[in-house]
């Protein structure tokens, strides 16, 4: 097939990666305005090479007419989460979309390849706007821990250095592995909670921090600039004093001041 033939197959797709990582980069965006913790760590999105897509054909005997058919991974999504229990929440999240249609979903967790590859995928009907006009398309996002995801990056690297042919002491190290990555999100569990709270406190206090930075200099340009430094002193006071709850006070009395200068901060 020409190479400009290749580019109109795969540009849409290309645009449907780059939306969808945009959408899944806002989610944990949303999350954190309300400081809330994010079931979501990480987004990244690629489109198969050529070579790769003729390869999984050729293997799995598909017509190259059918591949948009057949390859239902043409255009990928992964979602690294920080716990399993999160991989769920986010599997929820992508159910209740209306812009994405689901096809089909692998509970790669609950049951893991033979391989020890775990992961939950989930195959997605996804629409794009092309000049040619709009386009169906499907795309597999792989939802799996950072554990997860770190076992799997160094099984697929070998994967591809031994021609899919891993030597079976390799293997057993594997196996081995994928074992200990239970057992360690497994531990990572019992502590979520906590972990959850502690990462929590961060972004809620950042977040303040950061809405008091913005009023400080709003009011610079508009308020008495005596009464502004003495604002920032309190500020650097309040700081480095370290109680959250007098920050969190301290915060609401400047957005009243910064309202009657109507140069409250919107983050
Ligand atoms: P890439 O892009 O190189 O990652 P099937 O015939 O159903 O078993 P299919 O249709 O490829 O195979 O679907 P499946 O099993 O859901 O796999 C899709 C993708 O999941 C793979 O893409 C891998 O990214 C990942 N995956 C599946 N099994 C394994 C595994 O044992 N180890 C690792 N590391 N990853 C796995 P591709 O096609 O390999 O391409």
């Amino acid at each position: 097939m020409e190479i400009q033939l290749w580019r109109e197959i795969l540009d849409p797709y290309a645009l449907a990666v780059d939306e969808l990582v945009v959408k899944f980069n806002h989610i944990i965006e949303e999350y954190r305005h309300v400081g809330a913790y994010s079931p979501i760590e990480q987004v990244t999105g690629r489109v198969k090479t050529i070579s790769s897509i003729l390869e999984k054909a050729q293997n799995k005997g598909i017509p190259l007419d059918d591949i948009e058919e057949e390859i239902d991974d043409i255009a990928g999504i992964r979602i690294i989460c920080q716990f399993v229990e999160d991989i769920y929440k986010v599997v929820d999240i992508i159910r209740q979309r209306s812009d994405m249609e689901i096809k089909c979903e692998t509970d790669y967790i609950e049951d893991m390849k033979e391989s020890g590859y775990r992961s939950y995928h989930v195959t997605v009907y996804y629409y794009v706007e092309t000049l040619k006009g709009t386009r169906k398309l499907q795309v597999e996002i792989q939802i799996r821990t950072l554990a997860m995801n770190f076992w799997a990056t160094i099984e697929h690297s070998l994967q591809y250095k031994y021609k899919k042919n891993i030597p079976s002491h390799i293997r057993e190290r594997l196996t081995s592995a994928a074992e200990a990555v239970l057992i360690l999100e497994q531990e990572m569990s019992v502590v979520r909670d906590e972990i959850m709270d502690a990462q929590n406190s961060f972004t809620i206090k950042a977040n303040i921090v950061a809405d008091i930075l913005t009023n400080i200099q709003n009011l610079y340009k508009v308020a008495n600039k005596q009464e502004v430094v003495k604002i920032q002193d309190d500020f650097f006071r309040i700081y480095q004093e370290g109680d959250s709850e007098e920050l969190k006070k301290f915060s609401k009395d400047l957005d009243l001041v910064a309202q009657r200068y109507r140069a409250q901060s919107l983050r």
